[in-house]
């Protein structure tokens, strides 16, 4: 009866059933069909890839072999094995000298246990440390083959990627709605190797040369005294910063605008920000800006909603994501190029197409559609794949080069240098998602890491003893060649050019180009952000900055921090709006919306069915809130109660419908909720929690439909049921089609402009 015999007597019947051992397909696994290795000889054309050289296809959703091969290497077989595969019969308890014994020394088990665990995290991305991601599939349109030879751009090519959106200042447990840029990096397995495009959901950076990195973030990031605030500009330091590094100003104004809070990662765009050059197939050169164009439209949260989410539910926009693509609801981005003369001078329309505090108005120069992002996968393992992938702005492909924006210069630079430390070594490339899916054979050996058997003994050219192999290609072989752009004759010097002078023309376009609402949450974050800082004097001259962009501008913030308002020390600049800059004006697709279905225990059951339907009908989501958890009705009609009053939150959704009267019945508002959620007064005939609810997703301007005596409850929450975007009908399915018209513009704009 003795365990351990138990276990080894178990092991050793396994064992003469026979083991497949480690898996086969293992990168450096000696092959039965391996050749003998190639005598030297005078090669007539380049040998195949080596094996164990090629790159494997881990992570395609097009159909190639999955991650798979890579889970075996350490999750074949059914039983618990040590890392060096020894099969274990306990790894609930230590070794000890008897039950109440001291733990031994020589418990393998347990100090390999406790080491890997002890190394299980690597450090955080220095800026972009939060993120979410997703697998997807780019198709090319072919429209941008007149301007490069990309082979990812050609007609109907469709290539693997995988996207990774993030915020820039937080740490990786910080929350997703605060204001803040979002990364918006994309990783396309080429044919011809990997090109990421490494953007933001902001078209402009708040500086123009990499050399003031590492000052912008240390003003963005916590105080290093007390390490707060977290993941968050309202704070000292960034608005010092920001306020005496006037080029930061136009990137400051788009993180104030909604662009800082967005609804979704799905309904964001995004940009390469520097100016690319692109490259045909005779060499000839156009300048290019990329633009990722959401099919589902810009849309933002409002600045009072984006806090509550923080606390409610700070994993956000990474549950939006993961949810709507394991719901079918894929998300679309169009690519888009503006295009511009490659001229000298590189400038278009008296832009400077190398300073990245630029942008180009779509009016002057329309973003032409490409070819189309959809994601349609959910990572599997976030650590391996989320937080492993390793970007760089210098992964580009033949047909796409850089230009000469000093911005991208030290990008250049910095990614493959951070990923040393990230991801500790220069091995990473070989990290299932970071490999390439065209073949490798890059004669780079050795080092921490390294996972790759190499084979041959020349990893160095020329060679005669590998038959001269790896060999080099031509250009007309794929090879990637640099433009061979003309460098001006100049002296050495540490200075920007003239041009790279002008602060505020462009963020004074930008203002311009808002309609009134939105000028009214740009005027409430700086108030709200100039606000949070102690120093007299950073408030003073955030207030002197933005009489340089517009006088309105200036005056209502100054009148929010009860100062006077300065006078411009410059002449403001005569710019033409540009509409394209605006969120609001169009209406979009409400695909993947939430919907809430607010019922009492005794609403209108039937017509709670009736609307879910139409609600999932119409690609939304519905979610049924009732003042339990478990079921309403009973048998095959019964519906789930997906959210509680205690567990809903308005913040969770984009539209409210009321059936009936959420009251203060016995059933929904029992003395214990009495307790955690003292009811405020006045509003007696109303549950407190749906009262908030409802009193919130009035003010955060979210269309409200009422019908069966859901009059009671805006009464109860102090809603006028005239107010715009408040909806009383006959039944769930005519509230239902009056709200989704609202959706399609996103919010009832009219709540905030009374
Ligand atoms: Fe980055 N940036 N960056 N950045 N960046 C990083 O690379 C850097 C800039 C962007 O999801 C780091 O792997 C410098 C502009 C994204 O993994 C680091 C400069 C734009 C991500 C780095 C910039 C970006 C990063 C940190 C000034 C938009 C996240 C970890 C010259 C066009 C990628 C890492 C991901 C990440 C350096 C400016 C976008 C340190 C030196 C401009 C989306 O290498």
């Amino acid at each position: 009866d003795n365990p351990l015999k138990r276990a080894a007597r178990r092991v050793a019947e396994e064992l003469r059933g026979g083991d497949t051992g480690p898996a086969d397909g293992i990168p450096g696994k000696p092959s039965p069909e391996s050749p003998p290795l190639a005598e030297p000889t005078d090669p007539r054309e380049p040998l195949p890839p080596k094996p164990d050289q090629s790159g494997p296809a881990t992570v395609s959703p097009t159909g190639q072999p999955t991650g798979a091969e890579q889970a075996r290497v350490a999750q074949s077989g059914n039983y618990l094995t040590t890392a060096q595969g020894v099969r274990l019969y306990d790894t609930d308890h230590s070794l000890k000298a008897g039950p109440r014994g001291p733990v031994l020394l020589q418990d393998h088990h347990l100090r390999e246990k406790v080491m890997h665990f002890d190394h299980e995290r690597i450090p955080e991305r220095v800026v972009h440390a939060r993120g979410a991601a997703a697998h997807g599939v780019f198709r090319s349109y072919g429209t941008a083959a007149s301007v490069t030879k990309a082979a990812f751009l050609a007609e109907d090519e469709e290539t693997p990627v995988f996207v990774r959106f993030s915020t820039v200042l937080g740490s990786r447990g910080s929350a997703d709605a605060v204001r803040d840029t979002r990364g918006f990096a994309t990783k396309f397995y080429t044919s011809e190797g990997v090109f990421d495009l490494v953007g933001n959901n902001i078209p402009v950076f708040f500086i123009q040369d990499a050399i003031k990195f590492p000052d912008v973030i240390h003003a963005g990031k916590p105080h290093p005294d007390r390490e707060i605030p977290q993941a968050q500009s309202a704070h000292d330091t960034f608005w010092d910063f920001v306020t005496l590094h006037t080029e930061a100003t136009h990137h400051t104004l788009w993180t104030m605008s909604g662009r800082g809070i967005p609804r979704s990662y799905r309904m964001m765009e995004g940009f390469g920000v520097h100016t690319f050059r692109l490259v045909d197939a005779e060499g000839a050169t156009t300048l290019v800006k990329f633009h990722w164009k959401p099919r589902l439209g810009v849309h933002s949260l409002v600045w009072e909603e984006a806090q509550i989410i923080n606390g409610v539910d700070p994993d956000f926009h990474r549950r939006d994501l993961a949810d709507a693509i394991e719901a079918g609801a894929y998300p679309q981005w169009e690519l888009g190029i503006q295009t511009f003369p490659d001229t000298p001078e590189q400038t278009f329309e008296g832009i400077d197409l190398l300073d990245p505090t630029n942008i180009v108005p779509e009016e002057l120069a329309p973003v032409q559609p490409v070819g189309l992002l959809t994601l349609n996968r959910n990572p599997s393992n976030y650590f391996a794949e989320t937080e492993q992938v390793a970007f760089h702005a210098g992964h580009l492909v033949p047909g796409v080069d850089i230009t000469d924006d000093p911005l991208l210069a030290g990008r250049l630079f910095s990614y493959l240098d951070t990923q040393i430390t990230r991801l500790g070594g220069p091995n990473f490339p070989q990290l299932p998602i970071n490999r390439p899916h065209a073949p490798v054979n890059d004669m780079l050996r050795d080092g921490m890491h390294q996972t790759a058997v190499h084979r041959g003994v020349a990893p160095y050219r020329p060679n005669s003893l590998d038959g001269g192999c790896p060999f080099v290609a031509g250009a007309d072989a794929g090879a990637y060649v640099e433009t061979p752009v003309r460098v001006p004759e100049a002296a050495k010097v540490r200075e920007a050019p003239e041009s790279f002078a002008d602060h505020f023309s462009q963020p004074r376009r930008f203002w311009l180009s808002m309609t009134r609402v939105e000028r009214e949450h740009i005027i409430g974050a700086y108030t709200f952000e100039l606000g949070k800082c102690y120093e007299q004097a950073v408030r003073e001259r955030g207030l002197r900055v933005l009489a340089n962009i517009d006088a309105e501008l200036c005056a209502a913030v100054a009148e929010g921090l009860g100062l006077p308002a300065p006078r411009p020390t410059e002449p403001l600049a005569e710019v033409t709006p540009s509409p394209a800059l605006s969120q609001l004006g169009r209406s979009w697709p409400a695909d993947g919306r939430v919907v809430a279905i607010v019922t009492g225990a005794d609403g209108d059951l039937d017509g709670v069915r009736a609307v879910r339907e139409a609600v999932l009908n119409a690609g939304m989501v519905p979610l049924v809130v009732a003042p339990v958890g478990g079921a309403l009705g009973s048998g095959p009609e019964a519906l789930t109660v997906q959210r509680t009053y205690a567990t809903a939150r308005s913040v969770e959704f984009d539209a409210v419908l009321l059936a009936g009267t959420p009251g203060p019945g016995a059933d929904a508002y029992t003395a214990r909720d009495a307790k955690s959620t003292p009811r405020p007064t006045g509003s007696a005939a109303v549950d407190p929690r749906v009262g908030l609810l409802v009193s919130e997703a009035f003010r955060h301007g979210k269309a409200i439909g009422v019908w069966a005596g859901g009059e009671a409850a805006l009464a109860g929450a102090g809603v006028p049921a005239d107010a715009p975007g408040v909806v009383v009908a006959g039944s769930g399915t005519d509230a239902l089609s009056r709200v989704a018209e609202l959706l399609s513009v996103h919010r009832v704009w009219e709540r905030f402009t009374p």
